[in-house]
Order: structure tokens, then sequence, then C-alpha cells
């Protein structure tokens, strides 16, 4: 083992063996399905196609699913253009590898019944990921799944290449907004490090990620930022993606996926909220917080996950009727935080 990868991870300390488990897993299947969350980011499509690339190189049959694939921006992944939107009702694998899910409801209606899918892997950070795996490589102080894959592939002596470095410098920087957000810490650094000795180019990726929009979901961001409230203490801020500004951006196709960045980012506000309209009766609510509330807690009673500074929830409901319902939650998790 590398010098470079000098920590004792606090998961094998809880865990003692389950990254053992997890290589030998690897070592011994022959047919591996990953999978990762739904509507995937760049965490959960960057350590799977870098395991998936990994697996490719040494010999083994894989498949990567996810019913959504990449959104546009991802596409330049190496690997993105095979990832399967559907299974076959008689597909079999000897390992299932999820990646970044936090839930396997998660995990696309065709993720395939225990025994067909094989041993399960579940690679997560979310800190109350649910232990649905046979294999349960857990650890929060991860700052992505990339950083466990990372570990993985050190722990297989796994050479890197150029294409598995590009997918997890995508994995850690989408979770740690471009190594911006508290999540950001040594491991992740060093790993990025070795990431851009092995070829990686932070610019050219950046620029694939973040400034290659539609002219729509620039014109969508307009019509979005129309509709910021901010409290009249001015700690939370919310926008709204209702059907009706998506009308007035004259787009369906795009999402306002990142647009929450936006009302996070005004002085003084410790939550920032992003209102979905998913249906009449359903919205999906996102959640940031500056580090004082525990938004994950927030989402959770809501029965969504994810954070303690970043989360989210879909909740039924008119648009009115959900908005003051998780402001209420937001308040009292303003209060529970001792911020008034
Ligand atoms: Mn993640």
């Amino acid at each position: 083992m590398e010098a470079s990868v000098v920590n004792v991870p606090a998961a094998e300390e809880r865990a003692p063996g389950t990254l053992a488990r997890c290589v030998s897993a690897l070592e011994r299947g022959e047919r591996f399905l990953i999978t990762m969350h739904e509507f995937p980011d760049g965490d959960a499509l960057g350590s799977a196609l870098a395991l998936c690339l990994a697996l490719k190189e040494r010999g083994k049959s894989v498949t990567v699913y996810s019913p959504q694939g990449a959104p546009q921006n991802l596409r330049f992944l190496p690997g993105a253009a095979d990832i399967v939107r559907s299974l076959s009702r008689d597909a079999r694998f000897d390992v299932c590898l999820a990646c970044d899910a936090g839930d396997d409801a998660r995990l696309g209606p065709d993720l395939p019944e225990r025994e067909r899918r094989g041993e399960t892997l579940n690679l997560d950070h979310h800190p109350r990921s649910k232990a649905f795996g046979d294999v349960n490589l857990v650890d929060s102080t991860a700052a992505s799944v990339g950083v466990l894959v990372w570990r993985l592939l050190k722990a297989l002596d796994q050479p890197i290449s150029r294409d598995i470095a590009a997918c997890l410098w995508v994995s850690i920087a989408s979770d740690t907004g471009n190594f911006r957000h508290s999540n950001t810490n040594a491991e992740c650094m060093r790993i990025a490090w070795e990431l851009v000795e092995r070829g990686v180019r932070p610019g050219e990726i950046s620029s694939r990620m973040y400034e290659s929009q539609p002219l729509a979901r620039v014109r969508l961001l307009a019509e979005v930022l129309k509709t910021l409230v901010v409290s009249k203490d001015g700690r939370v801020a919310w926008v709204v993606a209702s059907r009706e500004v998506f009308e007035a951006a004259g787009t369906v196709e795009e999402t306002a996926d990142g647009f929450i960045s936006y009302p996070r980012s005004i002085e003084g506000v410790e939550v920032a909220l992003l209102l979905r309209e998913e249906g009449p009766q359903r919205q999906r609510v996102s959640f940031r917080s500056r580090g004082k509330v525990d938004v994950g807690a927030i989402a959770t009673r809501f029965g969504g996950g994810g954070h303690h500074n970043a989360s989210g929830c879909s909740v039924p409901g008119t648009l009115e009727e959900v908005r003051a319902l998780v402001l209420r939650e937001v308040q009292r998790g303003m209060e529970r935080a001792r911020i008034f």
C-alpha cells in the first residue's frame, strides 16, 4: 500500500474486515451489476463508472444500471454511453455494487432479487445509510463514494488509469462542491493530487461539467431566481421550480439541479430550499445548510434522507402546503440549533 493511503478509515475501525470482504467479492465474482441512486449525480456516476472501468480491466463482465442514465453534463464520463436503463427479468449476477444509494428503495425498479443479483455490496457515505447490503462499506467521513472506491482499488492493487482517475475526480469534485464544502478533507485532497498525477485535467473537467450548459437551462435559472424569497430574519431562503416556471422558460427537458446553490450563497442564510413540482399533489424538496442546522434530519422526517448539510425528500401536497410544512420544520431545526 502506498504511503498516500496512510489513514485508517473510520469505517474500518467500526466494522473491521468490511474492506477485505469487498475486495474478496471483487476478486471472486465474474458477473457484476453496478447501480446507484436514481437521478444520479457526479458522485453516484463517477464512483460507479470508476468501478466499472476497473472491473473490466480485470476481465470481468460488468453491467451498469441506472433508469435515468447520465445527465447531459456528465455524458462525457468514460463508460457513460454503456449505462443500461433497464434490466431483463432473467439477468443474473455474482456481485451487485450499489453506489451512494442511502437506501435500496432508490436503486431503480429493475433491481433484481437478492438470489439473482448476487452478493450485495453497499458503498455509501450517507450518515443514515440503510444497511441493505450483505456487506456495508459505509463511512460518513468519506467526502464521496469515489473515496471508498479509491480505497478499494488501492487494496486490490488496481492500476488507476487516466479514465478511472477522471471518474473519481468527478465523484470527489461533485460532492465537495469543487473542494469548497465542509466535507473537503485531507484524504480527498490527497487522492485528488494523485488523480492529477495520473492525468486528470481539472480545468477541462470543470469546463465540461459547469460550462457546457444548454441555453434553455440558463433561461430556466433566470425564471427560478425570480421566485427567490428570503425570510424576514434573513436566515432561510428558497426558490421554486413549479410547472409555470418551466413553462415561462420554455423548457420541459432541463432540470433545476444545482440551482439551490444560489439561495444558499446569500450572506446570512443558514438554510436554503429548492421546491420542485413533481405533480399537482407532490413536491420534491432539496435542503442545504451552512452547518448549524441538520437538514438531513429534517428530510428524514419527510421520508427522505441525506447528509447534515445537503438532503432531499418528496412530500405529498400542493406547492403551498408543502412549502408551509417544510418551512415549519426548518424553523424547528433552527430552534434546535439555537438560531433564533
Ligand atoms: Mn455522494
